[in-house]
C-alpha cells in the first residue's frame, strides 16, 4: 500500500495552515457567525436590488408593447447583473469572495428556483451554500437553541450563533434574567410571572436587595443605606443624622436617598451645618461672627496695632492682613530702610573713583621711586 493516509493529512494541514494565513477560515466558531452575516447582507442586498430594479421600469401608460417589454426585463439576464453590481461592497474581502465562489447559484435561482423558492436567504444561505440555519437554531446541523427555536432563551436572551453554522446554542440572558434557560431572576429582581417556559423577572423597589414584590414593603432585604422599620419597610438611614457626621471636620454631610455624601464648608467656617457663611459652626481664622454670618476682620483697624516695626504700614487682605514698608522705605532683613536717592548712586561712585585714581598715582610714585 502506498502512504496516501499520512501524505494526505499533511497536506490537508498544509492547506489549512495557508487557509488559516489567507482567510483564517480553521479558526471555526467566530468565522462561521462571520460568514452567515456576510450571506445576509449580500441577500439583504438582492432584495433591495430587485426592489430599485422593479420601480425603476415601471412608468405607467404602458402600451401593449412596452408591457411586453417589460415583462421580459423583469425575468431577464439584465435585470440579474444589474442587481449583482450592488451586491457587494468593493472594500468587503468576504463579501467579494463569497459571490464570486457562488455566483452560479444566483443564476440558478434566477432562473429555475425562484417561484419555488421565493425565499432567497432560506435557498441561498440556509438550504443551498449552508452558511446560515433558520432563526431559533444554530451550528453545523441547525439544532434547537437552548429554549427551543421558537422562543431561544424564552425570549429572555440571545442564543449564540442563532441563525448561524456557528455558536453552542447556549444563552446570554438579558438583564435581570439568569441560568442557563434564562427563566430565573437576579438579585434585586423578583418573579412576577413564572412557569416552564415563560418568566418575567421585575426590578425591585430601590430599597431591597431582594423581595418578593415591586413596593419597599416587598423587601426581603434591604439595600445598604436602607434599614426596615417596625412596620418592615425599607426606609432611608439619615447617615447625617448620626452622633457623629461620617464627614470630615471641613465639610458638612448630605443625606440621600439610600446613602450621603460630603460637602465643604465655607472657607470662612471652622465647622459647618450646611452650605453658605451663615451654616458655620464658628468662624475661621481672619473672620468674625457678625449676625450670625462669619465675615473678613479688618485687622489693621484693630484697637492694638499688628504691624508694629518702624515705617511699616498695615495692609487688610480677605482673611488676613500683611505688613508692608511704607512709601519711600524698602525691606531689607526684616527691617524697612530708607530707599537710596539717585544723587547718592553717583556720590558711591564718585568715592570709588578717587580711590582707584589715588592708588594708582601711589603705584606711579613707587615704579618711579623703583626706576631711579
Ligand atoms: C406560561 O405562561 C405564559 C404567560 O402567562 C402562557 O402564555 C403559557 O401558556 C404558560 N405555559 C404553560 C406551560 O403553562
Ligand atoms: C477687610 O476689612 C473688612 C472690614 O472692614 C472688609 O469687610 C473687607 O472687605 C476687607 N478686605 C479687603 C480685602 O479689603
Amino acid at each position: 500500500m502506498l502512504s496516501t493516509g499520512p501524505e494526505l493529512r499533511l497536506l490537508r494541514l498544509l492547506s489549512c495552515v495557508t487557509f488559516v494565513l489567507l482567510f483564517q477560515v480553521c479558526d471555526g466558531k467566530r468565522d462561521l457567525k462571520s460568514a452567515c452575516t456576510t450571506c445576509q447582507q449580500i441577500t439583504d442586498n438582492f432584495n433591495k436590488g430587485f426592489d430599485r430594479t422593479a420601480k425603476q421600469n415601471f412608468g405607467g401608460g404602458n402600451t401593449a408593447w412596452e408591457e411586453r417589454k417589460l415583462s421580459k426585463y423583469e425575468t431577464s439576464e439584465i435585470r440579474l447583473m444589474e442587481i449583482m453590481e450592488g451586491l457587494c461592497d468593493s472594500s468587503s474581502f468576504e463579501c467579494n469572495r463569497m459571490l464570486e465562489e457562488h455566483e452560479e447559484h444566483f443564476e440558478t435561482w434566477w432562473f429555475k428556483r425562484k417561484t419555488k423558492h421565493p425565499d432567497l436567504h432560506k435557498w441561498f444561505c440556509i438550504d443551498t451554500i449552508k452558511v446560515c440555519c433558520p432563526k431559533g437554531t444554530f451550528g453545523p446541523d441547525c439544532n434547537a437553541c437552548v429554549g427551543g427555536s421558537e422562543r431561544p432563551c424564552h425570549g429572555n436572551g440571545l442564543c449564540d450563533g442563532d441563525g448561524t453554522r456557528g455558536g453552542n446554542g447556549q444563552c446570554s440572558c438579558n438583564h435581570g434574567y439568569k441560568g442557563e434557560f434564562c427563566l430565573d431572576c437576579i438579585d434585586g429582581h423578583f418573579s412576577e410571572v413564572r412557569n416552564d417556559t415563560f418568566s418575567l423577572c421585575t426590578e425591585c423597589h430601590s430599597s431591597c436587595k431582594t423581595c418578593t414584590g415591586a413596593t419597599n414593603q416587598d423587601c426581603d432585604e434591604c439595600k445598604e443605606g436602607w434599614e426596615e422599620d417596625d412596620q418592615e419597610t425599607c426606609v432611608d438611614v439619615n447617615e447625617c443624622s448620626k452622633d457623629t457626621s461620617p464627614c470630615k471636620e471641613d465639610q458638612y454631610c448630605l443625606n440621600t436617598e439610600g446613602s450621603y455624601s460630603c460637602k465643604a464648608c465655607d472657607r470662612v467656617c471652622s465647622g459647618c451645618t450646611g452650605a453658605g457663611p451663615d451654616k458655620c459652626q464658628a468662624c475661621a481664622s481672619g473672620y468674625q461672627d457678625t449676625e450670625g454670618t462669619c465675615t473678613d476682620v479688618d485687622e489693621c483697624s484693630q484697637s492694638e496695632p499688628v504691624c508694629t516695626k518702624e515705617h511699616q504700614e498695615c495692609v487688610n487682605t480677605t482673611g488676613s492682613y500683611v505688613c508692608i514698608c511704607s512709601s519711600g522705605f524698602e525691606e531689607k532683613d526684616g527691617e524697612c530702610i530708607q530707599t537710596q536717592q539717585p544723587g547718592e548712586d553717583y556720590c558711591l561712585f564718585k568715592d570709588w573713583f578717587c580711590s582707584a585714581l589715588a592708588l594708582l598715582i601711589l603705584k606711579t610714585h613707587q615704579g618711579h621711586m623703583f626706576l631711579f
